[in-house]
């Protein structure tokens, strides 16, 4: 029985503030605009991977939440993971064997791998689960195969895994640069600040469903991309100069922009879905009466200042930024407008678990 190489990491969800919806190349996973997210705590919420490589493992394998993946061949972004890491530690073992003799070097890019991975949380109910998913996954392997790259770099491998893992790699806040080029060697994250900037930012994540979305966001996006015209609109007019605002009020921790954009963002995403033909809904009444609650708590305040911000990603869950003083009077706020007893309306019955992150 030969050695077992093993590492375990874990890997943030994000929670986008501009939005990535619609790709130009589905193969690379190539978005249609820039995205910038906050890395959420995980303390809560995060995946968990680990792997492990053997020359005595006769195949890769993959679980996930503890259900055996038997189609792994087929999944093309998973292999796409493996390839990449595989040929960088390939050039890794090649170069320790210069420096150092084949017989010091462990020829882990041969090996298959046995992998475990699970979420502490719900699995596709828009809650960025392929994020944090793929992140762990490239970080891991990353890790496994001791790879001399930097995390802008490992965040072009994780992007092939899903488009918004590569912001996961990050802590704080996360750009994702769309790029130019068509081998999408310039579409990468990085880092816009890290989260000691903003300290008394905090995200209160509202569960308002747990089950899994009707839209995937692949599937969504494509359509958008072909058949919504204010996507184009939103590509070419919009993103690009709320990329600079955003990455301007986030330097300045100017709370009052940065709402302000978080939730035209957000109302804008959901508009570009029902631009798409058939239309796509993810919100439902439970996450309108929140924007409906948010919006009144924020005109209430006698200087009328932004003091929390919603944003709801490709399912139901509202995702609400605000500042940590305000945490007691939201949470008070919320108890009032959804009591989680039975009697309440049909229209505000649905409890929902509350994360502060
Ligand atoms: C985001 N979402 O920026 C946006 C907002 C959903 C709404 O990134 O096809 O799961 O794997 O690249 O990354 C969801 O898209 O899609 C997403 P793929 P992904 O967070």
């Amino acid at each position: 029985m030969g050695t077992v190489y093993e590492k375990t990491a874990t890997s943030p969800v994000n929670i986008a503030v501009i939005k990535y919806w619609g790709k130009r190349d589905t193969n690379l996973i190539l978005p249609t605009n820039s995205s910038l997210s906050v890395t959420l705590s995980q303390d809560h919420l995060h995946s968990k991977t680990t792997i492990r490589a053997s020359p005595d493992f006769e195949k890769t394998r993959l679980w996930l939440n503890g259900v055996e993946d038997t189609d792994i061949e087929k999944n093309k972004r998973l292999q796409n993971c493996f390839r990449e890491t595989r040929r960088l530690r390939k050039e890794y073992e090649e170069k320790l064997c210069k420096d150092k003799g084949a017989d010091n070097v462990i020829p882990l890019s041969e090996y298959n791998l046995h992998i475990c991975s699970e979420n502490n949380f719900p699995t596709a109910a828009g809650l960025a689960s392929s994020a944090s998913g793929f992140a762990c996954l490239a970080y891991t392997l990353s890790q496994l195969y001791e790879l001399p790259i930097s995390t802008t770099e490992l965040s072009k491998i994780a992007r092939q895994g899903s488009g918004s893992a590569c912001r996961s790699l990050f802590g704080g806040f996360v750009a994702w640069e769309m790029g130019s080029k068509d081998d999408g060697s310039d579409s990468q994250a990085v880092q816009v600040a890290p989260q000691d900037h903003w300290p008394e930012l905090e995200a209160l994540i509202c569960v308002v469903s747990d089950a899994k979305k009707g839209t995937s966001s692949t599937e969504g996006m494509q359509n958008t991309v072909n058949t919504s015209t204010l996507l184009q609109h939103r590509i070419e007019h919009i993103v690009p100069l709320r990329m600079k605002s955003m990455i301007k009020a986030i330097h300045e921790r100017d709370y009052q922009k940065f709402a302000e954009i978080t939730m035209q963002d957000s109302n804008q995403f959901h508009a570009v879905c029902l631009d798409t033909s058939p239309p796509i809904f993810y919100l439902n009444d439970v996450s309108r009466a929140i924007i409906r609650m948010i919006t009144e708590y924020n005109s209430s305040n006698p200087e009328r200042k932004l003091k929390a911000a919603y944003t709801f990603d490709a399912g139901p869950n509202a995702v609400i930024y605000t500042t940590s003083e305000n945490i007691p009077g939201i949470i008070n706020l919320i108890a009032k407008y959804f009591p989680s007893n039975e009697n309440t309306s049909e229209y505000f019955s649905d409890p929902f678990q509350l994360f502060v992150g």
